[in-house]
């Protein structure tokens, strides 16, 4: 059994639409983020980097004792190579452009996406610098998934692991309320995963109706647990 320490974010349904596609016995373990509830030390043990996802697995496969995994795409190659090498290609090539396109997921469009939302979403009114470098490279990181999507079916060619690490975040383009009318090979592709049934599964968890809004509204006590003074506290000492 496999604990899924679980927000329904992008980076959550990366691993729940991964656990799906390959059949491995999982179980949510649900976190409220706004109550603090991932500022722990005993959530620190299982991620010294203090965020979501991360997993547990109860039966790692060196017969060993329960091993904690962190990092979505971290957790993508561990699941991939728990169940036989799944969703990573065969195929040399195909498999390093899996993990370029995996790390280009990782290193670029999460984080600039994340930092688009932020900005957009939940910063104070007024912070046009901040709104306009991260909209612009957000836009620029659709930009190169589209043109990468026009010459390749999927992104390593075939299904892969990058493509479960991408589609979540492309998704949630509708909370910063981006057209996607001009990315004609992005909508292909995000109907074409979309549809299938694991990704369904995967994605069945939402996040509470306030999260969903453009500009949620969160209580000083709530912001501070995200983004402020008990967040950074619960890092010291
Ligand atoms: N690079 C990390 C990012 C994880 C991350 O930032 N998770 C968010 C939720 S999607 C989180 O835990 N936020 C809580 C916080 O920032 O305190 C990954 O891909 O796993």
């Amino acid at each position: 059994m496999i604990d899924v320490h679980f927000v329904p974010t992008p980076n959550g349904n990366k691993v729940t639409i991964m656990l799906e596609e390959v059949g491995l016995p999982y179980r949510l373990v649900p976190y409220n983020m706004l109550e603090g509830e991932h500022l722990t030390p005993e959530f620190r043990r299982i991620n010294p980097n203090g965020r979501l996802p991360a997993i547990v697995d109860h039966e790692p496969a060196d017969g060993g004792g329960p091993f904690a995994v962190f990092e979505s795409g971290a957790i993508l190659l561990y699941l991939s190579e728990k169940a036989g090498g799944a969703l990573m290609p065969a195929d040399l090539r195909r498999r390093s452009l899996a993990q370029q396109w995996l790390m280009w997921q990782m290193a670029g469009l999460g984080p600039m996406h994340g930092q688009a939302h932020h900005f957009i979403r939940y910063a104070p009114e007024g912070q046009d610098y901040g709104v306009a470098r991260y909209g612009a490279e957000a836009r620029r990181l659709l930009a190169v998934l589209e043109a990468r999507l026009a010459v390749a079916e999927y992104l390593a060619e075939e299904y892969s692991v990058a493509d479960i690490a991408s589609w979540p975040w492309v998704r949630a383009t509708y909370a910063i309320s981006f057209d996607l009318e001009p990315y004609p090979s992005i909508r292909r592709w995000m109907d074409a995963v979309g549809e299938r049934p694991a990704v369904k599964r995967g994605t069945e968890t939402r996040n509470a109706p306030n999260l969903q809004k453009l500009r949620p509204v969160l209580t000083p006590q709530q912001w501070s647990n995200l983004f402020g003074e008990n967040m950074l506290k619960s890092f010291e000492g």
